[in-house]
């Protein structure tokens, strides 16, 4: 029976048909799912902090009213992730909890500090672009709730994207020292957004599998290298340099062929000894902590209601 159930998930896999949420699938695929949908939403809501530092800094009334939109679309991506999770079967509490213990990762970019305005114009062209990269291609990922998901996602990141280039470009038309501050965050955020792609092909534990269930549509390395050839004439274009000395253009392939990753700074940072990763699960659980009044309150005045109801 359960090899007759197998074979059928499969084939669906191969037409191109959706799994959804009450179809039968294999333990090991909804146990990915899980895995890597509250990854992805543990990473959507960490990720407010690093900008978020940044909303009562920015430089004027327009600049403050887009980050606090993009800050707050964030908010939205988790919620709508944390949502699809539970839709296999996940409890939101105990996700989030497992992210607080350090049981569950989000991803490594995060968990370096934003230390100037550039910074903003570097999240939002480098990371919410490799975001998209990744992204756009889970819009037809197997699993339905997922790639539904993705679709409005994709949508807002595209626009985060253009707000940071906007910003890189607006600063490296600048004067001397705002293209300087340009200059230093991409490079300390290249590296680190090459890493959002994950260990290399060679290394990565899961990507076999996620290909073969259509879980993932491209490998790690494949994405890395389009981000890569996308991302590289945006840079020349505004006057700015990639920090690789290595990266060259390779006229047969027509590809930007790029220098060795510092995978034990990869490997250090998802292990909890990046720069942030403390203040960054500190911050989340005190968050946690500070607003369960506010769940208890609301709980509570649904109970009521519910009694009214009865009466
Ligand atoms: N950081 O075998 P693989 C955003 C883990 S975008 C931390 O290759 P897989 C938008 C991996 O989970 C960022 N951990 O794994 C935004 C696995 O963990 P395990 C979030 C990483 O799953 C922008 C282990 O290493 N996007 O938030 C990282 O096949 C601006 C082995 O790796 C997504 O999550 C990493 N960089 O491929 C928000 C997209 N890379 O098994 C605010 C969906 C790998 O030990 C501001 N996720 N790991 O638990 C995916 O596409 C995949 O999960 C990959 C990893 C590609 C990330």
């Amino acid at each position: 029976d359960s090899i007759e159930l197998q074979k059928q998930f499969q084939a669906k896999i191969e037409a191109d048909i959706k799994i959804e949420p009450k179809d039968w699938m294999p333990d090991d695929y909804r146990k990915t799912l899980i895995r890597q949908i509250t990854q992805h939403a543990h990473s959507e809501i960490v990720g407010m902090l690093p900008e978020g530092n940044w909303i009562t800094r920015a430089p004027n009334l327009r600049r403050k009213a887009v980050l606090l939109a993009k800050v707050q679309d964030e908010a939205g991506h988790g919620l709508y992730l944390y949502s699809a999770a539970e839709t296999l079967g996940a409890d939101r509490e105990e996700s989030i909890d497992d992210m607080h213990t350090g049981k569950a990762k989000y991803s490594s970019i995060f968990n370096y500090p934003t230390l100037s305005w550039a910074d903003m114009g570097a999240i939002g062209w480098l990371v919410d672009g490799a975001a998209i990269m990744n992204q756009v291609p889970l819009c037809r990922t197997s699993y339905g709730p997922y790639a539904r998901a993705m679709v409005r996602v994709c949508k807002e990141e595209s626009f985060h994207q253009r707000q940071g280039y906007e910003i890189m470009t607006t600063l490296a038309n600048g004067t001397p020292i705002q293209k300087e501050m340009a200059q230093d965050a991409l490079n300390r955020f290249w590296w680190p957004a090459l890493m959002m792609f994950g260990p290399s092909d060679a290394n990565s534990k899961h990507t076999a599998q996620s290909m073969a269930w259509k879980i993932k549509r491209h490998t790690n390395d494949e994405l890395r290298q389009k981000f890569v050839d996308a991302t590289v004439p945006q840079a020349h274009l505004i006057g700015l340099t990639i920090p690789d000395a290595d990266l060259k253009f390779n006229e047969e392939t027509g590809h930007w062929e790029f220098g060795e990753i510092n995978w034990e700074e990869f490997y250090n940072v998802i292990k909890g000894n990046g720069p942030c990763n403390k203040k960054r699960i500190d911050d989340r659980r005190k968050a946690k902590e500070n607003g369960m009044w506010v769940r208890e309150a609301a709980r509570a005045y649904a109970d009521k209601q519910k009694e009214r109801m009865k009466k």
